[in-house]
């Protein structure tokens, strides 16, 4: 097989557990299964983890539910289970076919002297959402007597659980209740192997089977499973066989691949990188429901299984130029969710719309007044992401404009002109007046560097704030002239007519920070430059203890220049038409020394405006660090004692607007899409497809050329193909 086309591991280590379930995902959007082993259990974080139910145990954080694990397969020898954990490893190897979005494992232990071999393959199915499918063959160099255990595995890992309760159980399949009242069903069906005793035990439900072994001659089953919960409306029904359910996935994926893959030539420690970046993408893009990516995808619970500023500013992107539907679908999350935007807002005294920090399925926050615990006392420090990072309204509504002029689906304006007047008119309340200085002001706010809280004027969040009036006047001038009915029904929801004239002062008179004359630099915040200057290195050797939060009150960095994450780089690479390219430059180079990248968010933001500056070179470095950051596992585990590990499809994200927008220069001129030769030194040639307004080009860019050529869908032409 292609090693582009796969990511894999040979070495078993315990140690691995946790970052091995992150990296060897599969899902489909409605379900993600963790990359664990067909033994492992809650105790090596298995999880099924369904995208949009969640449910609340006790006092402790929502959190969404993990389904039962239908794959537990054990093998006994003599009594003993056989294992990675228990018995002596020969040989070792797991790995994802990333075309076919199959994982599978091949192990082979010594047992006895004897050499058996453990092999499996499963796929969450890319045509039918609630099916997973599982292959094990068993071979043994031997005679070997074995037991087989297949069964639904109960005990899932969970965060804040248990969540589901059962309410019927057979060997076969299961219901359970969440505490909130939702049901989760689960139904299996085995082939390949006749008699076998049922076991049901309070966790296990299944069959065990003892099987002869003949030297070399393989037994093999296959299980297929199906998920629904009580928010599902249909039944799915099994398909006759693994082999019948397993060409319709690979088809639904290499529709997928031949509308999305990025092909890079002369570099292929980057080419394996984007296509794993690409994979996570969509393994978790919802095509069933009007629901967004939670920030840690669907590889477990951490950040509550919420929804943040990432699928907006980063992730948009990929699905605007390749899957609209999909897009689509995101942003009618956050329009669905407008009413508990208003709800938050109101909570605050505001006026209009404070989307959620940590958005749920109905738009709730989940973020906790203490997201953090002080590793030194083990109490939960007061932070203020819910509060203060009133950023999180604008990034919505510029996502939602710029998504409406890309791709022209006049339904993003008519359902969405609405969420941006009240995204205005909520900084308009926030504000204050400075009579003296006849300006407004954001005050007391926290903007995307989360280690300086509670600041005035944040660069980023203030210039937002701007551009959000600014986009709800045209929105709705545009709006009047487009649906004249629709735009009557908008200003009635929100109150237009009376608001306008207060819309266009804020947007006038705002306070944005500017770049100073000599120097270019934008401050981060108001005496952002007063702190003290010190770099990275400097603030890393003040720690105490390795997991120690950088930010809160008396965090190392709160006073000091050094930041979390791009801030003001990340402003001027979303504005970068407003301003010099000495400006840009200056910026990058004072702020770069001065990040942490403690967010895995960061990186891709300095690859994409290092492109901007015409210095690839300078980017490199930082989009293979956002492409590699769920293959290396290099990221923070804990945030000051508050586990935050899992994948980043935001940094995924990152690393292809890093090639797309940044390296091959992909913009949108009022429609209609131009690529920029802008590769770094290695790289001989990019090809990818993009679609905007309907319309599907292939791009091809060289270090001297870039084009474009007008294409069918390729999803059509692999259809073809088929036929
Ligand atoms: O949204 C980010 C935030 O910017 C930094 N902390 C992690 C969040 C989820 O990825």
């Amino acid at each position: 097989m292609d090693q582009m086309w796969q990511v894999a591991t040979t070495a078993w280590e315990p140690a691995a557990i946790v970052g091995n379930g992150n990296k060897f995902m599969i899902g489909n959007g409605y379900l993600g299964y963790r990359g664990t082993l067909d033994e492992f259990t809650a105790e090596d974080y298995v999880a099924v983890n369904l995208l949009g139910l969640y449910d609340q145990h006790g006092d402790a954080w929502r959190e969404p539910v993990n389904a039962p694990n239908p794959f537990f397969t054990q093998v006994q020898v003599a009594g003993q289970p056989v294992g990675v954990k228990t018995t002596p490893v020969l040989a070792h190897r797991q790995w994802l076919d990333l075309k076919q979005a199959v994982h599978h494992r091949k192990t082979t232990f010594d047992v006895g002297g004897a050499q058996l071999t453990v092999a499996s393959a499963r796929f969450a199915s890319g045509a039918d959402d609630h099916l997973l499918a599982q292959r094990v063959t068993l071979t043994c160099d031997q005679a070997l007597t074995i037991t087989l255990t297949s069964a639904i595995d109960l005990n899932v890992w969970d965060i804040n659980g248990p969540h589901l309760t059962p309410v019927t159980t057979t060997a076969t399949g299961a219901s359970l209740q969440t505490g909130e009242g939702d049901t989760v069903q689960i139904h299996t069906h085995i082939a390949g192997l006749s008699g076998g005793r049922q076991v049901t035990t309070p966790t296990l439900l299944g069959t065990k089977w003892t099987l002869s072994l003949q030297p070399g001659v393989p037994v093999a089953f296959e299980k297929m499973a199906l998920i629904t919960t009580s928010h599902d409306v249909g039944q799915p029904v099994f398909p006759p066989d693994y082999a019948t359910a397993l060409q319709a996935h690979s088809q639904a994926w290499q529709r997928r691949w031949a509308r999305s893959d990025v092909v890079i030539t002369g570099d292929e420690a980057a080419q394996q990188a984007l296509r794993y970046s690409i994979y996570q993408l969509l393994l978790l893009a919802p095509h069933h429901l009007e629901m967004s990516i939670p920030a840690r995808g669907l590889s477990g619970q951490t950040y509550k299984g919420a929804v943040f500023w990432d699928t907006e500013m980063f992730m948009l992107p990929f699905f605007n130029y390749t899957d609209p539907q999909v897009a689509s679908k995101l942003l009618h999350y956050r329009i669905k969710t407008l009413p508990a935007a208003r709800a938050k807002a109101q909570r605050y005294g505001y006026d209009g719309a404070f989307y959620a920090w940590e958005s749920q399925e109905d738009g709730r926050d989940g973020v906790s007044d203490y997201n953090v615990t002080d590793v030194f006392s083990g109490r939960p420090m007061r932070t203020y992401f819910g509060d203060k990072q009133i950023h999180i309204s604008g990034d919505i509504a510029l996502a939602l404009w710029r998504s409406y002029q890309q791709t022209g689906d006049e339904a993003l304006l008519t359902d969405g002109a609405a969420v941006i007047v009240e995204s205005a008119k909520f900084y308009y309340s926030y504000s204050y007046w400075k009579p003296d200085k006849k300006r407004f002001e954001l005050l007391d706010v926290l903007g995307p560097d989360e280690y300086h809280e509670r600041v005035n004027n944040n660069a980023y969040t203030n210039k937002l704030a701007q551009e959000t009036a600014k986009l709800a006047l045209t929105a709705m001038a545009r709006l009047a002239t487009v649906d004249p009915q629709a735009y009557a029904a908008v200003c009635a929801q929100t109150d237009y007519p009376q608001w306008q004239a207060r819309i266009e002062a804020f947007a006038a008179q705002l306070k944005v920070p500017t770049p100073a004359a000599k120097t270019h630099l934008i401050a981060q915040f108001d005496d952002y430059f007063g702190l003290e200057d010190v770099l990275v290195p400097a603030v890393r050797e003040r720690l105490l203890k390795p997991n120690e939060y950088w930010g809160g009150a008396y965090g190392v960095a709160a006073d000091t220049q050094v930041i979390k994450q791009a801030d003001v780089v990340f402003m001027l690479q979303l504005f970068a038409q407003d301003y010099t390219i000495e400006t840009l430059a200056a910026n990058w180079r004072y702020y770069e020394p001065r990040t942490e990248h403690g967010s895995s968010l960061s990186a891709s933001v300095y690859a994409l405006l290092a492109t901007q500056i015409g210095a690839s070179d300078w980017a490199y470095p930082y989009f293979m660090k956002s492409a590699t950051v769920d293959l290396t596992g290099e990221t923070k585990q804990f945030a000051g004692g508050v586990y935050i590990g899992g994948t980043h499809p935001a940094a995924n994200a990152g690393a292809w607007q890093a090639v797309v927008q940044g390296f091959c220069g992909l913009t949108d001129d009022h429609g209609k899409p131009q690529v920029h030769a802008r590769l770094p030194q290695e790289w001989t040639q990019v090809s990818f497809c993009l679609q905007q307004r309907g319309q599907w080009y292939r791009a091809l860019v060289t270090q001297k050329t870039a084009t474009l050529t007008p294409i069918a869908d390729p999803a059509q032409e692999e259809d073809h193909g088929h036929a």
